[in-house]
């Protein structure tokens, strides 16, 4: 497990236009989660500042009386950023922060920082990193025509050639980087495509993904149905990595279990494209655990972005099974009961409600299972090992020259066995 460092925190305000089309409830709910994703990033938040408005203000999202307010809230504060609600244009965030003060982050920024901080592989900190410099490229070219002429006038010096500014260096770099990223996951993908396919033939295909909102608990619940050591946090996007183990106790098939990415409201688009091979985890699995919090006020919400977006992912074909999670932190069992027929209700914290999952799981792989009934003459006891291993045993039975054993398994398996011993059953 790793752990960050402490950091000294500093202070934030989120601030947010509510525009006239957005609901209190939904307003409320954003508003809350930017905390959430500015406590995660570090911040201590010092205060929430909002303004009613038709629309954003052009140049600097806030109106011109407003800004002034803001202005003075931060120095009252002594707050360092200013974190928005939504994601802003380069003009509107350089105005606002040279009004204001202080850093001026958006939506946007602000996730794709966590996303970088969290990022632990190869592959995701190549994946966060082309969104960063997708997103910091407008952002520099902002920088360079507010500074204007003068970056022009310090050109032509150093291994420049003739005439390039600063800025149009520092953006050839992010471009010359961007391209060398790409290359690189391009490899990393065909290498995990090769290392997927051998997978999948040793392996089979029962595979279930759990897949949800971000700290909806499947970490939790990956760590409880596996016996692993998933990281589990009380941050958004703990996770960005996907882990793929065994359901523990094992069984027939194997059933492996993937943990994800969790999704979020306005995923930056950047992300939603690099992170699609995390993702597409989800779309290989046979069966989706949509893990909801149950015991959030906005899990409606929550719910509905997960769909959708595992709709824009061509995942809406897999099957699902809904299960409503945290229970014992609030939540209304009945009522969900009766809205989404056929969910689970549960809660990660009770043993019994974890053995339930599991066996919904399991059950869903073994709808296609068949029986039969093997007899294994003693000659060809040395076969026990691999019925064992690729079928369960239902019954055993044994007679002065073998063994019956009545098993089930994948058709597959079940059949191999049977045209070598299935032949020699016998009426019991
Ligand atoms: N009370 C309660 N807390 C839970 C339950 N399941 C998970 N949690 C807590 O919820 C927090 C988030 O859990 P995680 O398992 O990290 O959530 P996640 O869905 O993996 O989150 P991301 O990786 O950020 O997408 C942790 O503090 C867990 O201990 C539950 O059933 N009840
Ligand atoms: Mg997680």
């Amino acid at each position: 497990m790793t752990q960050e460092p402490a950091r000294k925190s500093k202070r934030a305000i989120v601030a947010a236009v509510h525009l006239s089309s957005v609901s209190d409830l939904e307003f409320d709910a954003s508003l809350a989660e930017l905390r959430q994703l500015a406590k995660t990033l570090g911040f201590e938040v010092a205060a929430t500042f909002t303004q009613n408005r038709a629309g954003f203000d052009k140049s600097a999202y806030f109106g011109t009386g407003k800004r002034e307010e803001l202005r003075l809230l931060r120095e009252e504060h002594a707050a360092d950023a200013i974190l928005i609600d939504h994601e802003i244009s380069p003009s509107q965030a350089f105005n606002l922060a040279k009004e204001v003060g202080g850093e001026v982050m958006d939506r946007t920024m602000v996730i794709l920082e966590i996303f970088h901080r969290h990022a632990r592989s190869r592959t995701a900190r190549a994946q966060v990193e082309i969104a960063r410099l997708g997103y910091m490229a407008p952002r520099m070219r902002e920088a360079a025509k507010q500074a204007g002429p003068k970056d022009r006038a310090r050109s032509g010096t150093g291994g420049r050639s003739g005439g390039e500014s600063h800025g149009e260096l520092d953006r050839r770099k992010i471009r010359d980087r961007m391209a060398e990223l790409q290359k690189e996951l391009g490899a990393m993908h065909l290498g995990r495509e090769t290392q997927r396919a051998r997978r999948q033939e040793r392996e089979g295909l029962a595979r279930v993904a759990l897949v949800g909102y971000t700290n909806a608990g499947k970490s939790t619940l990956m760590r409880a149905l596996t016996g692993s050591e998933a990281l589990v946090a009380d941050k958004l996007f703990a996770t960005l990595d996907t882990t793929v183990r065994a359901l523990h106790p094992e069984t027939v098939p194997r059933v492996l279990v993937s943990d994800t990415v969790g999704f979020i409201k306005n995923l930056p688009h950047g992300l939603v494209a690099s992170f699609k091979s995390t993702l597409d985890e989800a779309l290989e699995a046979s069966l989706l655990a949509h893990i909801v919090d149950a015991s959030d006020p906005g899990f409606e919400r929550q719910l509905a972005v997960t769909d959708q977006v595992l709709d824009e992912i061509g995942a809406s074909a897999v099957p699902r099974l809904l299960v409503f999670n945290k229970i014992d932190r609030g939540g209304d069992e009945q009522a969900l009961r009766k809205s989404y027929p056929g969910c689970m209700v549960m809660s990660a914290r009770r043993e019994g409600d974890v053995a339930k999952l599991h066996q919904a799981i399991a059950a869903f792989f073994q709808r296609d299972l068949v029986e039969a009934e093997l007899f294994l003459p003693w000659a060809a006891q040395k076969m026990r090992g691999e019925v064992f291993a690729t079928c369960e045993v239902l019954e055993e039975r044994a007679d002065g020259e073998g063994a019956f054993l009545r098993i089930r398994g994948e058709p597959v398996a079940v059949k191999r066995l049977y045209e070598r011993f299935g032949r020699a059953l016998r009426a019991s």
